[in-house]
């Protein structure tokens, strides 16, 4: 059949909106007719060609919501008509990944992901009569793509697509990383480097659970608003601490370690900036703090501390897609936003047309905008 895509054909080159043709589902494969998809840092980084993972041709997009047109062979959980939400992390509740409940990384489908191919090897997408590689394993910047069910989330009807598509990644990312991985409790102080999407997705994770002290780290006070009104209570710009001597930087690491009276009990890295994953491990609580690496650092990056800092008992983890396993718990996560126990609303700051998705991405490169989303 006949869809619309943004391809991504080379490094470096802006997505071209092109007509693609698409094959029906085979065994196992549910054929989706995407409504809406964010626009995500991952999907920028891979276009600038600074990803050594990144293929092309290639339809880029993880972060959708739409509804199931027609299933393939032996697909039993997902009918016509059904409203889901694509899963760049699957969830086959088989592997030994699943099985171990230690992890969200299903490793079912994983190695012909990142070749950008469906598990039989074959991609399902063409242009020209040349193959389009996949993305992720989802291809959200296409009006129809082809996915696993296993890789499908199935929500409930009555919510809106252009809003639940950032529960696609984003906001199960940050929520998520507060509830699955850290599992932050109540009264607990917690510290957030980085007040982007992902970033006010841990403050309202944080808030939900019942944290009492909320420190938001981030050098655009732009950003300081925003971030109060989903839970922070305290805001600290890196750039208007004062030097001991006179340098450039001020000590974040003693500040935090003063406003908070000792540390965070938990504090998470939103940005992807290893100097800042450090700080963030290091304003963690001695004695039992965690910090959490949310941020993904660009290729080859390495992150240091001194051991005394581990050994005086903080701990170091990291988190992907928040820790959710997402045909369990990203339902949860739209019943919670359904019934207002979240809010996504204010994030989706720009909405967009699939023509205008490279603007989307220049408004991200500018950090002018939370989320940007483009409705098909
Ligand atoms: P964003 O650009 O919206 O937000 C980043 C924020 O960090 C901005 O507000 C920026 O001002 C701030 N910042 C930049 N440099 C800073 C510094 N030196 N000190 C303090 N603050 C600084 O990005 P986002 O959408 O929130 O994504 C954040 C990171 O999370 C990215 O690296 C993204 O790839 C990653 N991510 C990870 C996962 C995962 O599963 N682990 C999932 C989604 C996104
Ligand atoms: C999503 N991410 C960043 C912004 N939006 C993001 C990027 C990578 C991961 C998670 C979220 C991630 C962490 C660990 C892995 N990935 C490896 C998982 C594994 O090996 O099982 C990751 C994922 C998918 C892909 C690449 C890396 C891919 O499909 N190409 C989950
Ligand atoms: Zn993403």
């Amino acid at each position: 059949m006949d869809v619309r895509a943004a391809i991504a054909f080379e490094a470096g080159q802006p997505l071209r909106i092109e007509t693609v043709q698409l094959d029906g589902p085979r065994a196992g494969e549910v054929l989706v007719e995407i409504k809406a998809t964010g626009l995500c840092h991952t999907d920028k980084y891979t276009l600038s060609g600074a990803d050594p993972e990144g293929l092309f041709p290639a339809i880029l997009g993880h972060e959708g919501a739409g509804i199931v047109v027609e299933v393939g062979a032996g697909v039993t959980g997902l009918v016509p008509g059904d409203h889901v939400i694509p899963l760049y992390t699957p969830e086959c509740r088989q592997c030994r990944s699943c099985l171990s409940r230690k992890t969200n990384l299903c490793t079912a489908i994983r190695p012909t992901q990142g070749r950008g191919v469906m598990p039989d090897g074959s991609s399902r997408f063409s242009f020209q009569g040349r193959p389009v590689l996949h993305y992720m394993g989802c291809s959200t910047f296409a009006n129809y793509t082809v996915l696993p069910e296993i890789a499908l989330a199935k929500v409930r009807e009555d919510a809106p697509f252009d809003k639940i598509c950032y529960i696609g990644c984003g906001v199960t990312t940050g929520i998520g990383a507060v509830l699955f991985t850290a599992r932050v409790e109540p009264g607990s102080t917690v510290i957030v480097f980085g007040l982007g999407g992902i970033g006010l997705n841990v403050i309202q994770g944080a808030r939900m659970v019942g944290a009492t002290r909320i420190v938001g780290v981030d050098i655009n006070p732009g950003r300081e608003a925003m971030a109060r009104q989903f839970g922070m209570t305290d805001f600290v710009n890196p750039k208007d601490l004062k030097s001991k001597d006179g340098g450039p930087d001020g000590d974040v690491v003693g500040h935090l370690i003063e406003l908070t009276g000792g540390g965070g009990d938990y504090t998470f890295e939103c940005v992807g900036n290893p100097t800042l994953m450090r700080q963030a491990l290091e304003c963690a609580h001695r004695g039992w703090g965690v910090s959490t690496i949310i941020g993904v650092a660009a290729a080859g990056q390495e992150i240091a501390t001194r051991p005394f800092q581990l050994v005086t008992g903080r701990r170091w983890i990291g988190s992907a897609f928040g820790g959710a396993r997402g045909r369990t718990d990203v339902p949860k996560i739209v019943d919670w936003y359904m019934d207002g126990r979240i809010s996504i609303d204010p994030l989706i700051t720009h909405h967009l047309k699939l023509d205008e998705i490279n603007e989307g991405f220049e408004l991200m490169e500018r950090g002018e905008s939370i989320r940007s989303v483009v409705m098909f």
